[in-house]
């Protein structure tokens, strides 16, 4: 299968994959394969983010593929596909958490890497499950308005505020190589950092990330990375809600758009080895700013795939 030819077929039109892609519900030796995790058992707040996949496939039928300056287009580099969605029970949150890692753990016994599209925040640990069955503990870095270390809530063992605590005790991920940037706002408890930053995860506050501006940060979330291989998570409630309002708990005071672009555009020296775009909610989005964001961050997350696996080729 190939991607819908835009020599053909205008971009609003077709059914809507992500950037165009086939779509191959059981993709083999793919370089990344793209999922849908339309979820959102896990929000404290602002609900809606099971819709989040469809409205950022809508909206992803607007990119190329191919940018300025950049040299060749994505898919002429890595060859990737849109696998759908997958199918997350609305009503048991341990169901979907493990419906979720065998799907994700099975695509990556036949493809090299996965972009989740979500979707809550609470599947990132199902997706760092996934990860670390193959990889070993891995390289993080999280951009989110939140560490998303909590404790239970409401007797809640898994929610959107707690993936990474879970990945760090199941040893999932290397906190010592994990960055967390964008953080801010008003959390349940004056020490809720302490956690995170108790096991050697180097936070940077929105402030911080404001005042070093997108170029040194990207430097400081290098040295700490490493070499080893890194797992990319980006909640959209990182970017200002100026920016991207349709969100669960959306922060003031976040990075604009451009900010957060230009940081992840220093994704490609990394070693990634999966991403992940979270917590879009169209139910409370503007004219879909939300949602081409999440769009064009995938997208540049895809490119910044191929950069970073095709290196000796000396492209941008
Ligand atoms: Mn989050």
């Amino acid at each position: 299968m190939e991607r819908v030819d835009t020599a053909v077929s205008p971009r609003y039109a077709q059914i809507s994959t992500f950037m165009r892609l086939p779509h191959d519900p059981s993709p083999r030796g793919k370089d990344v394969v793209v999922i849908g995790a339309p979820y959102d058992g896990g929000t404290s707040y602002r609900p809606g983010a099971r819709f989040g996949p469809r409205a950022v496939r809508n909206e992803s039928g607007l990119i190329h593929g191919v940018g300025i300056d950049r040299g060749p287009g994505t898919f002429d580099l890595i060859d990737c596909a849109d696998a759908g969605d997958i199918d997350l029970t609305p009503f048991n949150m341990h169901i979907a958490m493990t419906t979720a890692q065998e799907r994700l753990g099975g695509l990556l016994a036949e493809n090299a890497a996965f972009l989740m599209i979500g979707g809550d925040h609470s599947l990132t640990l199902a997706a760092l499950r996934a990860v670390a069955g193959k990889h070993g503990p891995v390289a993080v870095l999280h951009l989110d308005a939140h560490s998303d270390t909590n404790p239970a809530f409401y007797g809640g063992e898994y929610h959107h505020g707690t993936p990474f605590r879970h990945a760090i005790d199941e040893k999932l991920v290397d906190p010592r190589r994990m960055v967390q940037i964008g953080i801010r706002g008003h959390n349940p408890r004056p020490d809720s950092l302490d956690y995170a930053r108790g096991h050697g995860v180097r936070i940077v506050t929105s402030d911080e990330f404001c005042a070093l501006g997108p170029g040194a940060a990207g430097q400081l979330a290098r040295e700490h990375l490493g070499d080893g291989p890194v797992y990319v998570s980006v909640d959209i409630d990182v970017v200002d809600p100026a920016f991207a309002p349709g969100t669960g708990t959306p922060a003031p005071g976040g990075p604009t758009s451009r900010e957060v672009l230009a940081l992840l555009r220093g994704t490609g020296d990394l070693r990634p080895v999966g991403f992940d775009v979270m917590e879009v909610s169209p139910l409370y989005d503007h004219g879909g700013i939300t949602a081409v964001l999440a769009a064009e961050i995938g997208a540049e997350l895809l490119h910044q795939y191929a950069r970073a696996h095709t290196r000796e080729r000396k492209y941008p």
